[in-house]
């Protein structure tokens, strides 16, 4: 099987980020569309098909073609696909939003009009929002009063550690320092991809960007959440305000990035989510959307591996290679909520390069108890989950309310989206790829560490410090401003296939199996890494019990990454993973020539039996020295000892 999937690498030069693989799901959804005439196939399959159609119209049709098309075979046209003009996404209101069975009868239908080349059911699927406690207090009973400016900044401790609730003093995001440069996000849109934001919120209102939001759950421009008794749907308003709620208004607190903008984009809250609705989402007005933030994904319940569909995979490309005017979108996700029983590189969203995932501490410097780990997590920022309750997250609520408790990995990623609001602002040249890097750079150990002491800090062969729970440190707003300001974008970003190996290999019961891929990486060619960005071990395998696996992968300088951990709860004797890109981003900077090894073992409390079938390398990373130009004001700074790495490298 090739690994380029030529309608990708057709497209693409060797700079360009290309989705390379096609993940079991759709492999699945391919099988179910060439035996559409074998119904047993289907029917024995668990799926929900919905009511929203993908239509590939054989010429190019503006809206008012693509909306007769749909009229004449009874669909509704909702609009384009990711601003293509041959790819529609049409509705049939006479069909349910869920059913078992694909609807024949109207394939048929669009199938049989010769303007439609190709026509796709979509299939609906779980997304769950991330740190939504069914035992929240209520809404905060704080309405408008004549407190202080922004009452709720005492509270927002993430802002501003004064050691209040048993807190450490100065373990924050460092806000101030970056403020106090005159950055607070102008000019800058963040989109919170959620289930709605209450815009008529007075402290959002001023920074809510109306242009850029659209609710996709309702296909209307007006992203407002849908009341519920227990305001269920209070999510988004509470990460919006995380990352743009005004400064001195006398309401709530303040955002990370108080002079930025909010959009809304209102997804979650249908039945079903669709590839075309995650698709549309991260798609949505890539101009006008700087950074979009994420806290959901695929079930937190430590068995489902699951990551972003076809379409939605093209977005998030398309996003990073064209968005922000060619300089990228910045995806911010939450890591997520399944706790140590649940590993976040089997989130495909989450582990995807493209992704920023953000993991979260508690006040005083611990992992929060229901935080996830994996080594594709970048960096970390704050949540709730200390003894006292009073130390969740500040935030505006629904309604015009202010709450104390938002909660969760989703708590944590908008705060991260707010700080990357304000490296933009310092430097609107910034790439997709320049705030990884100034991420890795600035990010500070400071005192989080590991409540149960299972995972340390390690240093890596260009001595960055990094932590399988917290990536490379909390995030500092001061420092990534300061560097920001400074920053010359880092040199072309290349992709090599470093090695294969393609043997049906049996997992030994009660040791490991090491494997080894030696590499030039890709010297001499026009695909040359140098220095590291992403490494993906790109893995096959199946076993009687997939939770039990595990596996590492060791790089030529040293460095070790758990790439999966055990997850007790999976068990999975069936699927096994199929090409599944595990990530790391510990290798940051190292020189990827020599060999790597990839250990597989088990860790299981019975004998399980598998087979590991294929492990392909890719690095992602430079062919230059990165930082080269960059002034060195401190010694110690995490950049001073990278770049004198580079040069010692270099000398030999
Ligand atoms: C993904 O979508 C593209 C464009 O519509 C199509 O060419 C390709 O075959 C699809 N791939 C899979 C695996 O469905
Ligand atoms: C604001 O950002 C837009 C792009 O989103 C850019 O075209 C414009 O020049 C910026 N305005 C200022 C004042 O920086
Ligand atoms: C951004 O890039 C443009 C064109 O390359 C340059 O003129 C401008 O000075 C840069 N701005 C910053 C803040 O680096
Ligand atoms: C593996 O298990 C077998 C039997 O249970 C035992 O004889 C053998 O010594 C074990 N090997 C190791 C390396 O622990
Ligand atoms: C795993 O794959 C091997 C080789 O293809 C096969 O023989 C075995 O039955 C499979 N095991 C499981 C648990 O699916
Ligand atoms: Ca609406
Ligand atoms: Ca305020
Ligand atoms: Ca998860």
């Amino acid at each position: 099987m090739s690994f380029c999937r030529p309608n990708i690498c057709a497209i693409s030069t060797s700079r360009l980020d290309k989705w390379l693989f096609v993940r079991p799901l759709n492999a699945a959804i391919i099988l179910v569309l060439i035996s559409i005439i074998e119904i047993t196939l289907i029917q024995s399959s668990p799926e929900v098909f919905t009511n929203s159609f993908l239509v590939r119209l054989k010429r190019d049709a503006d809206k008012h073609i693509a909306h007769q098309i749909a009229k004449r075979n009874g669909f509704i046209n909702l609009g384009a696909v990711l601003g293509s003009s041959n790819e529609f996404h049409f509705m049939h209101r006479a069909l349910p939003h869920a059913r078992s069975k694909r609807s024949l009868s109207h394939h048929r239908i669009l199938k049989s009009d010769p303007s439609i080349q190709f026509a796709t059911q979509q299939i609906g699927f779980r997304r769950t929002k991330r740190g939504y406690t069914k035992l929240r207090l209520g809404p905060e009973d704080l309405s408008l009063n004549n407190e202080p400016n922004d009452p709720y900044f005492q509270f927002q401790w993430y802002l501003k550690n004064v050691g209040q609730n048993g807190g450490k003093k100065r373990l924050d995001l460092n806000v101030e320092a970056a403020w106090a440069q005159g950055i607070t996000g102008k000019n800058v849109t963040t989109a919170i991809m959620d289930d709605g934001v209450d815009y008529m919120h007075l402290d959002i209102r001023e920074n809510y960007n109306a242009r850029a939001s659209y609710d996709f759950s309702s296909n209307d421009p007006y992203p407002y959440p849908r009341y519920t008794d227990d305001w269920f749907n209070s999510h988004g308003t509470r990460c919006a305000g995380e990352v743009a709620a005004k400064r001195d208004n006398g309401i709530c607190g303040v955002g990370v990035a108080y002079d930025s903008k909010v959009a809304g984009i209102r997804m979650l809250d249908q039945p079903y989510m669709t590839d075309l609705i995650e698709a549309n989402s991260m798609g949505h007005e890539p101009d006008l959307i700087d950074i979009y933030s994420a806290s959901w994904g695929p079930t937190d319940d430590g068995k489902t591996v699951d990551g972003p569909r076809n379409a939605t995979m093209r977005a998030i490309v398309r996003g990073v290679n064209e968005g922000r005017r060619g300089l990228g979108n910045i995806y911010v996700w939450a890591s997520g909520d399944g706790g140590e029983d649940d590993d976040c590189n089997c989130d495909g969203y989450a582990a995807s390069m493209w992704t920023i995932s953000i993991n979260s501490a508690i006040n005083d410097g611990q992992n929060a108890h229901y935080d996830e780990s994996c080594s594709s997590t970048l960096a970390s920022t704050f949540s709730n989950g200390a003894k006292d309750p009073h130390t969740g997250v500040a935030t505006t609520d629904l309604y015009g309310k202010c709450t104390k408790t938002h909660s969760g990995t989703s708590a944590a990623a908008p705060e991260a989206a707010g700080v990357f609001a304000l490296a933009l602002e310092a430097n609107p040249n910034l790439t997709w790829r320049d705030v990884q890097h100034l991420s890795v750079l600035t990010s500070k150990r400071n005192s989080l560490y590991d409540s149960k002491r299972r995972f340390n800090w390690n240093m890596n062969g260009v001595g960055l410090e990094f932590n399988h729970l917290f990536g490379y440190g909390v995030l500092d707003a001061g420092a990534m401003v300061a560097l920001a300001k400074l920053w010359k974008s880092v040199p072309p970003r290349f992709h090599c296939e470093a090695g294969s190996v393609n043997k049906v290999l049996p997992i030994p019961t009660n040791h490991s199996l090491y494997l080894d891929i030696s590499t030039n990486a890709c010297t001499g060619s026009d695909t040359e890494v140098n220095y590291n960005e992403h490494v993906q071990s790109v893995i096959t395998l199946n076993s009687t019990r997939r939770g039990d696996v595990t596996l590492y992968l060791i790089s030529p300088m040293g460095t070790r990454s758990m790439i999966l951990s055990r997850r007790p709860n999976d068990d999975d004797r069936h699927d096994g993973f199929t090409k599944w890109p595990f990530m790391t981003t510990h290798t940051w900077g190292e020189n990827p020539r020599g060999v790597w090894r990839l250990e597989v073992r088990f860790d299981s409390e019975s004998p399980q039996m598998g087979f590991i079938k294929e492990w392909t390398l890719m690095l992602h990373g430079t062919k230059e020295q990165p930082y080269k130009d960059l002034p060195v004001s401190d010694r110690n700074s995490k950049l001073a000892i990278v770049k004198k790495a580079h040069e010692d490298r270099n000398k030999h």
